[in-house]
């Protein structure tokens, strides 16, 4: 059955990773699922089409025979669910892993969205450089404990799960910022992931997509 995901057609990162599509590449590289991509302009996210995939009309999305599916959550821990290799077989380990996925969306991400919106939609306001240290005191509050609960292990629980494949997509962003750098470890969890031959398989392929043809 053929998966088809959702992707920016010209995306803003230039294919550096960013965009949400990524984390549901990933996904389905560590799973080894093969799937096609399918490229939306921006337009096209709010016409008709789109919408019937995605209400709010962004990317990603993700079909699969009948099934349609937006937030790249909800992809990701059905991609897990239906595959081996991103979920515990023992039921405790499988909800906690479930709730890192929860925390990476939850409670990680919202405060180091903020710092994007801060830097791209509020950069040219004259409060801007003002807020920039709030935001990311809001940030560090969330680093803090993070690095704190992972220590010196290698992955958050265990085996590396679907919790993980979220934590490091979500702390990725971070990496331009500086701040991931006053937290060593979490540094060094966010290297691990992207070490991965599932994770290089997946940003090598958006990668691709942005990248001029030579000559
Ligand atoms: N909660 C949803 C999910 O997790 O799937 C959020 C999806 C989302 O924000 N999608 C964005 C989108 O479609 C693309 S990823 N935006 C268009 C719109 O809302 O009209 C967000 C993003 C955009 C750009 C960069 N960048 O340039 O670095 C990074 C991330």
């Amino acid at each position: 059955m053929t998966i088809t995901i959702t992707a920016f057609e010209q995306s803003p990162d230039r294919g550096r990773g960013l965009t949400r599509d990524m984390r549901v590449r990933w996904a389905l590289e560590e799973v080894g699922q093969p799937y096609e991509v399918r490229l939306v302009s921006f337009p096209a996210l709010k016409q008709p089409t789109h919408l019937a995939l995605h209400p709010f009309g962004q990317i990603p999305t993700y079909e699969e025979a009948d099934l349609a599916l937006f937030e790249s959550g909800s992809i990701v821990l059905h991609i897990a669910e239906r595959h081996a290799g991103l979920l515990p077989k023992d039921a405790n380990a499988r909800a906690r892993a479930i709730m890192w996925m929860f925390a990476a969306l939850n409670t990680v991400e919202p405060p180091i969205f903020e710092l994007t919106i801060a830097r791209i939609l509020e950069g040219d306001k004259s409060w801007a450089e003002a807020r920039l240290p709030l935001v990311k005191d809001r940030i560090r509050a969330r680093l803090e404990p993070l690095a704190a609960r992972l220590g010196d292990a290698e992955w958050l629980d265990g085996p590396f799960t679907a919790g993980d494949l979220m934590m490091v997509s979500v702390l990725i962003r971070l990496k331009i910022s500086g701040i991931l750098n006053e937290y060593p470890n979490l540094a060094g969890y966010v290297a691990r992931g992207e070490a991965r031959p599932a994770y290089r398989r997946a940003f090598a392929a958006q990668l691709a997509l942005y990248t001029p043809p030579a000559g």
